[in-house]
């Protein structure tokens, strides 16, 4: 068991990420993950593929145990989902660790719908076939033809988790078996990843009574997991982190913040209300806004069109000075 020094990194009561690991269990299907990953990413290793971590949606934190209530966020995933599609266009291969049941590529564009559900998309023609309705061909297979083509070609892998813990976990192992591909490797963390949560240890074990009357939660703070991500786990590839903010006035200083205190590559800063149309790229030297003209808004163009370009532009970057510092050696 870790001492108590070990407990607290900073004086401020938050855990290291190391002891976080050693205080709680791994998932059980952690196994699992680890083969298809590692499978996966030997494959596109061999064919020298470029490849892009996608973190999508977001975290809970339960409350129990035997989990009957959690704490949990807005993320439904669009923003990962969207994006896993424009890496595919851009050439990559694809790992999408996302939220259980949020939002997935292409099929995206025919779930969580609240004006269509699924049947709609659908007619019966006679008594034995059902066909999709015409007014939906076009577009479908459109998007039936890209989905067809990234899993024929073994170009996307879907992984998921629920908790906090489990996402951290596979995180950590996530990344430390991609870190083989080298600068080759983008790690695109946009899940929504909870920053307080109730260690197991304090947690309950059965379901909260109410016969206790109110109830009063203390959560503790979620480790800094970007700093064994930048400097240990996936110390080679290029790093997206997000960052999220409902105040106007902090989120480029956050953003600039993030960027300084773990020493990655890009942050894309991203306010609660306008992600679907505003983002800002930011790095150690640039900063640029990316926006939706009205025109594009009219015509459904995603701001991840014109994001994920971009990053891909950053990447080119990043693998050439990485074999520039190798000529050079
Ligand atoms: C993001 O900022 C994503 O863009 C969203 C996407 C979660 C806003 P949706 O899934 O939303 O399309 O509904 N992700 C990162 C959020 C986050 O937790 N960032 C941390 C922070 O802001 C840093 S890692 O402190």
């Amino acid at each position: 068991m870790p001492t108590a020094d070990q407990l607290l990194d900073n004086g401020q009561g938050v855990i290291d990420p190391d002891v976080f690991f050693e205080m709680n269990t791994p998932p059980t299907n952690l196994p699992e993950f680890e083969a298809k990953l590692e499978a996966f990413v030997d494959y596109h290793q061999k064919n020298k593929t470029r490849l892009v971590f996608i973190t999508s949606g977001g975290t809970t934190v339960p409350l129990e145990n035997q989990t009957v209530r959690f704490i949990d966020n807005f993320s439904n995933g669009h923003r990962g989902a969207c994006s896993a599609e424009y890496f595919l266009e851009a050439g990559y291969a694809v790992v999408f660790m996302h939220r259980q049941f949020s939002l997935q590529p292409f099929h995206r564009h025919y779930t969580h719908n609240a004006s269509t559900g699924f049947l709609d998309y659908l007619v019966q023609k006679d008594e034995d076939t059902i066909a999709v309705n015409p007014q939906y061909t076009e577009k479908m297979k459109v998007v039936l033809s890209k989905y067809h083509n990234a899993t024929k070609n073994n170009r996307l892998l879907l992984l998921d988790f629920v908790t906090l813990s489990d996402y951290l976990f596979k995180l950590k192992s996530g990344t430390r078996i991609l870190a083989r591909l080298q600068e080759k490797a983008m790690y695109y963390l946009a899940a929504a990843v909870s920053d307080f949560f109730v260690p197991s240890q304090k947690m309950h074990e059965h379901k909260i009574q109410s016969s206790g009357g109110a109830l009063t939660l203390t959560l503790d703070q979620v480790p800094k997991f970007l700093t064994p991500l930048v400097s240990v786990w996936a110390s080679k590839g290029l790093i997206v982190s997000f960052k999220l903010e409902t105040d106007a006035n902090l989120l480029v200083p956050k953003a600039r913040q993030a960027l300084t205190r773990y020493g990655h590559q890009v942050v894309v800063a991203n306010m609660l209300n306008t992600r679907k149309q505003t983002v800002t790229v930011i790095t150690k030297s640039s900063q640029e806004v990316v926006s939706l003209t009205p025109d594009d808004l009219a015509n459904h163009v995603e701001i991840e069109d014109r994001l994920i370009p971009q990053l891909v532009h950053i990447h080119d970057g990043w693998i050439s000075s990485d074999a520039t510092k190798a000529c050079q050696q």
